[in-house]
């Protein structure tokens, strides 16, 4: 079978190039305003498809989210079969793909591709999409479907959903009937075999408190729709902002990045939460999870990825003692740059902890490397993984006392409750939720676990991002020349001081983080150090003050 060169050219045609416009498979897939996407979205499509033949026709996922970005942004990334981003050497080819000024450089590219990744085109291809709540969302979709159809994929559309779903199914499609068999490929699969674990997992403990879920007005909501009937009483969720219908809803001072990023309770909340309550906030796409929790004076205290890492792991170290098997599994923590220090000493003093670049694709892989591998984005962007041999030993164990057996139990229903495809807000909630509930912990206790570094987190708009470049997991600058000595020399002068800058492979922006022993302090470092930013590639002066959000 060769390429169908002329249904390609007559539905590239549809879907032409916007001029002047160079687009980058970042952090998380292509990211940027929504009205400019159209011809990505269709030679995505195309890629999905190859890659799939390229893969024996296993499964590849597509996601058409922005996820935390402005409602009027969308994206787009693959998933591979095993549910897990892209493999880093396609990204390339996805760039050049969505680069190619015009329908003719389109097909050569393809062509090419073909060629060089050595695609045999007579292999099945097959695809599952889905998309958020984005009213961009169902166009994009369309553009993908012809992409799709120009390489003749088998589709299937898995609709409004949230991203953990989408890898959860790409994965369970891919095992169904294997040994690796990851559950049920329907969402209603993926609602039941979490909610079985989490019953399980909780059974005989006290009740849990009234949970308040801020739903992001994303499609987290319709996640949390289909979750509280399945849920039954083993846990009240109350959910809010859960408006998917208001245009520029989605993600406006609510959600997991504003929580984070501004480090207070969203105002909708306010009247909801009494002090000593636990509340919670998803993201756009209900990838990422921030807890929060009003302390005794009703001062608003943030649980971040930082602390929901130091909360599961040291639950499943004492788990994997308690069920005899600390010989033989080793759990490890993975964190980025963003990680609080005082969460990097804490999980160091009693975990092997390893730092990797932003983006799920670099904790993930390094997650893979141990026996159970806890990541966490400090902003609520993670997961835990076992290893396919951590889970072979977990069902041959043979406990020698009913204590062992209670612990091992525990273990292999995690391993259900847990979506190890990618970080999941509704399986991490209740993640969250079952170790809470077996440390008869409140937010207080867990908070208590160690004393975050005040930071703050602050974006300055350039010109041209893509001019910095660093190294040391993100840590130092190499690009542009002088401004990492001039960073340094700065955070000298700092007590506890910690600073760094890199570029956001989702937002047209760089992102500045500094933490320092004292509020103030950190603020102050913050925005000293996007002044620096500022003045080595200049920027029109009016925009500045506004720029550093
Ligand atoms: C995506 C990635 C995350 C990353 C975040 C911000 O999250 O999946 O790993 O931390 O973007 O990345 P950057 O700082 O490069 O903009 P999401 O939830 O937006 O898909």
């Amino acid at each position: 079978m060769s390429l169908n060169v002329n249904e390609l050219r007559r539905l590239s045609d549809l879907h032409p190039k916007p001029r002047a416009i160079q687009f980058q498979y970042g952090t998380a897939g292509f990211r940027t305003v929504a009205s400019i996407l159209d011809s990505t979205l269709f030679r995505v499509g195309v890629l999905a498809a190859l890659r799939s033949k390229r893969l024996d026709g296993k499964t590849i996922g597509v996601m058409v989210t922005a996820s935390h970005n402005p409602e009027a942004d969308n994206g787009v990334k693959l998933v591979d079969p095993r549910g897990e981003m892209l493999e880093n050497a396609w990204e390339s080819h996805a760039t050049a793909l969505a680069n190619a000024p015009n329908t003719p450089a389109l097909i050569e590219a393809v062509e090419h591709l073909v060629k060089v990744a050595k695609i045999d085109l007579n292999k099945p291809s097959r695809v599952v999409y889905a998309r958020d709540t984005r009213p961009s969302g169902a166009s994009l979709v369309r553009a993908l479907e012809d992409g799709l159809k120009a390489i003749g994929a088998e589709t299937r559309d898995a609709g409004v959903t949230t991203t953990p779903v989408l890898h959860y199914l790409v994965r369970a499609i891919n095992t169904k009937g294997t040994k690796d068999e990851y559950g049920p490929d329907s969402e209603e699969g993926y609602v039941a075999k979490l909610t079985a674990a989490f019953k399980k997992l909780i059974a005989g403990k006290a009740a849990i408190p009234l949970l308040v879920v801020d739903c992001a007005n994303g499609v987290g909501a319709l996640a949390l729709q289909k979750f509280i009937p399945a849920l039954g009483n083993s846990i009240t969720l109350h959910s809010v902002n859960d408006d998917i219908s208001t245009a520029g809803a989605l993600n406006n001072a609510c959600g997991a990045d504003f929580v984070k990023t501004q480090q207070k309770l969203p105002a909708s909340l306010e009247s909801l939460l009494h002090p000593g309550q636990r509340g919670c906030s998803f993201d756009g796409d209900a990838d990422r999870l921030m807890y929060f929790y009003l302390d005794e004076r009703g001062r608003f205290r943030m649980l971040d990825g930082d602390k929901i890492a130091s909360l599961v792991a040291a639950f499943i170290v004492e788990l994997v003692k308690s069920a005899g098997l600390e010989d033989k599994i080793k759990v490890g923590v993975v964190q980025t740059a963003y990680a609080n220090g005082a969460s990097t000493k804490y999980l160091s003093e009693r975990l092997p902890v390893k730092c990797v670049p932003t983006g799920v694709k670099h904790l993930h892989h390094a997650a893979e490397h141990y026996d159970v591998g806890v990541y966490f984005e400090a902003n609520g962007h993670g997961t835990v993984l076992f290893s396919p041999e951590t889970q072979q030993a977990l069902r041959e164990h043979q406990p020698a006392i009913p204590a062992q057996l209670t612990a091992l139990t525990h273990l292999l229903n995690l391993n259900d409750l847990i979506n190890q495809t990618v970080g999941d807000a509704v399986s991490d909630m209740l993640l969250v939720e079952v170790v809470l509930a077996h440390k008869s912990y409140s937010g207080v206790e867990w908070d208590s676990l160690y004393v975050d570094l005040p930071n703050r987190l602050v974006k300055v708009k350039v010109a041209n991002r893509n001019v910095f470049k660093t190294e040391d997991a993100e840590r130092r600058l190499i690009s542009p020349p002088t401004l990492q000595a001039k960073i340094d020399e700065l955070v000298r002068k700092y007590e506890d001081g910690r600073s760094f800058v890199r570029p956001s492979g989702t937002e047209d922006v760089v992102r500045v983080y500094a933490e320092a022993r004292a509020k103030s302090q950190a603020d102050d470092l913050a925005f000293r150090v996007a002044g620096l930013v500022y003045d080595e590639v200049g920027g029109d002066p009016g925009l500045r003050p506004r720029e550093f959000l």
